[in-house]
């Protein structure tokens, strides 16, 4: 077998260096709680693939279903020949997603794609156009989620033009806004738009109920639920992004739960389908039977052996109890890292719900970009950077996030045995230690 330089070579030669990656390691195999890379080193993982394998990596009843999906047919196109599996995941996601309105769904591969339908949905539905996104907003990589999107480097730089009739509101940030309330930050927003946009004229605002990319942002309280509110009064579609939050990472199914909202659309990915690609979109009936018969689809939507892997993972979820699980590794995460934050005055926010935990790294006496030039620290992206990279040569793999590079997000397997998690947890305490001790 190759060693991680070799490939590391031969990925160099033949890869488009646009393309990166965190660790130069190559993986041979993983499971619900660990990386093993060719040569036999090991990770714990909380990264989960970005919060994919919340059912772990190779989850026993997701391989099974994929063995035997693949020894079924492994293709057909839903659009020219339906089958059960496609049917079969809209059902669950019809149940699952908040509300117990009527619904509908469809199925794609990625999240951006489904990020993208729920936008073509809303505008069909409303007959508008605008859309409504938020400051540290992240949905995807093609061109209109792109322009939906916040952060120009490196998702936008020198990509453009971008989509039209795309509006962007301030968002909740509790750290860096002065600790506004959910409803200030909210008629903030709601001001923009109206100004700005027009109420008539929206189609549909799209948030994410925890910012996932974007800094592991939670919202202060209220927040989400008074732009719900502005939106169904206006006639506008409210569509949560739950690619980064959904299925048990928060601690619910959805994170929309904890505040008691339901969209009127939801876009899911990621923790779908435990590694497979497969994406949704959900929502209430009379929206998305607007769309003609024809005018959603794609070649792969709902692919069978990713259906198969969806409602593999789906019953997983519900048999473990994953969101009992997601709620469990928050309680030990997040005093743990608030333990963190009381040593070293670096951790300046400590944040996130179940499974979905993050600490901002600032520097401590400076200010920093805050919408009301408080008191805000000066974003600290190189501490953030060493402390990665020494979590990863110490052997946990950790991610960041955040608009200024300076969030380290946890996203643990929410498989992953307590021992391991408390392991992972034991490396990063040595790697502030031995980086800003
Ligand atoms: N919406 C909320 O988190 C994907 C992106 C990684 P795709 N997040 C990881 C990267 O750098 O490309 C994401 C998300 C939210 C949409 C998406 C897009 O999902 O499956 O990557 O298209």
């Amino acid at each position: 077998m190759s060693t991680s330089a070799e490939l590391g070579k031969r990925r160099s030669a033949a890869v488009a260096r646009g393309v990166s990656s965190i660790l130069s390691s190559y993986v041979d195999h993983a499971s619900g709680g660990t990386l093993t890379d060719v040569e036999g080193r090991e990770w714990i993982d909380f990264a989960s693939g970005i919060a994919v394998t919340s059912v772990g990596n190779s989850a026993p009843r997701v391989v099974e279903a994929v063995k035997r999906q693949v020894e079924l047919f492994t293709h057909t196109c839903f659009m020219v020949t339906p089958y059960e599996g496609y049917v079969a995941v809209c059902e669950q996601l019809n149940a699952l997603t908040p509300g117990s309105f009527d619904k509908r769904s469809a199925l794609f591969n990625s999240g951006a794609e489904a990020v993208e339908n729920a936008v073509k949905i809303a505008r069909k539905a409303t007959g508008r156009q605008a859309v409504v996104v938020f400051d540290h907003a992240y949905h995807g990589r093609t061109n209109l989620t792109m322009a939906l999107t916040a952060k120009n480097m490196p998702y936008k730089d020198g990509f453009g033009p971008f989509a039209g009739e795309i509006y962007r509101a301030p968002m909740s940030y509790p750290f860096r806004d002065g600790g506004r309330s959910g409803e200030q930050a909210a008629a903030a927003a709601i001001d923009v738009i109206e100004k700005q946009v027009g109420g008539d004229n929206v189609a549909a605002v799209l948030i994410e109920p925890i910012q996932g990319e974007g800094g592991f942002v939670v919202p202060a309280p209220g927040f989400v639920p008074a732009l719900a509110e502005w939106a169904r009064a206006n006639g506008a579609v409210f569509i949560a992004d739950e690619i980064q939050t959904g299925f048990c990472r928060t601690g619910d199914w959805f994170a929309s739960t904890h505040e008691g909202v339901e969209p009127d659309l939801v876009a899911t990915a990621k923790g779908i389908a435990g590694g497979l690609p497969l994406a949704g979109v959900t929502g209430r009936a009379e929206i998305m039977e607007a769309v003609h018969p024809g005018g959603l689809g794609g070649t792969y939507g709902g692919n069978p052996i990713a259906c198969a892997a969806g409602l593999a993972a789906i019953e997983t979820m519900s048999e473990l109890d994953l969101a009992a699980a997601a709620r469990g590794i928050g309680s030990t995460m997040l005093p743990a890292l608030r333990d963190l934050a009381d040593r070293y005055p670096v951790i300046g926010d400590v944040r996130g719900r179940g499974a979905m935990v993050a600490i901002e790294i600032a520097k401590p006496g400076t200010f920093g970009p805050t919408v009301d030039a408080g008191s805000v620290p000066d974003p600290d992206a190189a501490t953030t950077a060493a402390l990665s990279k020494a979590c990863h040569e110490a052997g946990l793999l950790t991610i960041t996030c955040g608009t200024y590079g300076n969030v380290l997000r946890f996203l643990p397997p929410l498989v992953m045995p307590e021992d391991t998690l408390r392991k992972g947890l034991g490396i990063l305490a040595d790697a502030f230690a031995a980086v800003c001790g």
